[in-house]
């Protein structure tokens, strides 16, 4: 059976990570339905440092719930996982070789997305075929800590080489941070930690959503 590739939809600018360093894995599915409720559509499994079946297991029940909401499932990292459990887009790092051999393993069907930490990097990623990118880390952060951050300067340049191409900012985006984002010339963002640590994560992804749109 033919099944189309999904596709990251023009309004769908704030993108959520179930990042295990934040969420225990007794808690990814009630996380996974509270950024759902609050209007994510695309949403990543990321787990670092975790056994193989641990993530796999963890994914497959998330997946559900993405497919119900009609959001991109992401799984980071595994892409050999990702095309066994049918996941609808698999995340990777520069780490990861080339994008035409993670295209071998996970077929023609699946979205595939790339970190990008410069200009060059980010270009590079849309040139091998990636379908969305990441670009960070804007800001120092605790959930990469140690990577050297990238300042908002080259924002506006990138996203007006890639035009509609998704780029998502990542790296300390939060309430306080974000207006600056914006007004460097991001269209959508990543907020893993601060979206985590929200009383009311849903809440939260809603008043986001909503500063994000028409962007
Ligand atoms: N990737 P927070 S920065 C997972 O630049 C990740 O590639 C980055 O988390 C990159 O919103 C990052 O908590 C961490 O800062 C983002």
């Amino acid at each position: 059976m033919m099944v189309a590739m999904k596709y990251i939809s023009s309004d769908s600018r704030l993108y959520g990570i179930v990042d295990l360093g934040y969420v225990r894995p007794e808690e990814v599915e009630s996380t996974t339905a509270d950024l759902l409720s609050g209007g994510i559509r695309i949403l990543q499994l990321r787990a670092k440092g975790v056994d193989t079946a641990t993530v796999e297991h963890l994914a497959r029940r998330m997946q559900p719930l993405c497919r119900e909401a009609g959001a991109v499932f992401v799984l980071n990292d595994y892409p050999d996982m990702a095309a066994r459990i049918g996941a609808d887009a698999v995340h990777v790092g520069q780490d990861a070789g080339p994008l035409a051999a993670v295209r071998a393993i996970v077929g023609e069907d699946m979205l595939i997305g790339r970190s990008t930490h410069s200009p060059e990097q980010a270009l590079a990623a849309v040139a091998e075929g990636a379908n969305y990118i990441g670009f960070g880390p804007l800001f120092p952060t605790g959930t990469k800590p140690g990577r050297p951050s990238i300042g908002l300067q080259d924002i506006a340049a990138v996203q007006e080489k890639l035009g509609d191409f998704p780029m998502f900012c990542i790296g300390g985006i939060n309430g306080t941070t974000l207006p600056s984002v914006l007004q460097a010339g991001a269209r959508r963002v990543v907020i893993v930690s601060w979206l985590l640590q929200q009383p009311d994560p849903a809440a939260a992804a809603r008043d986001i959503i909503s500063r994000l749109a028409d962007r």
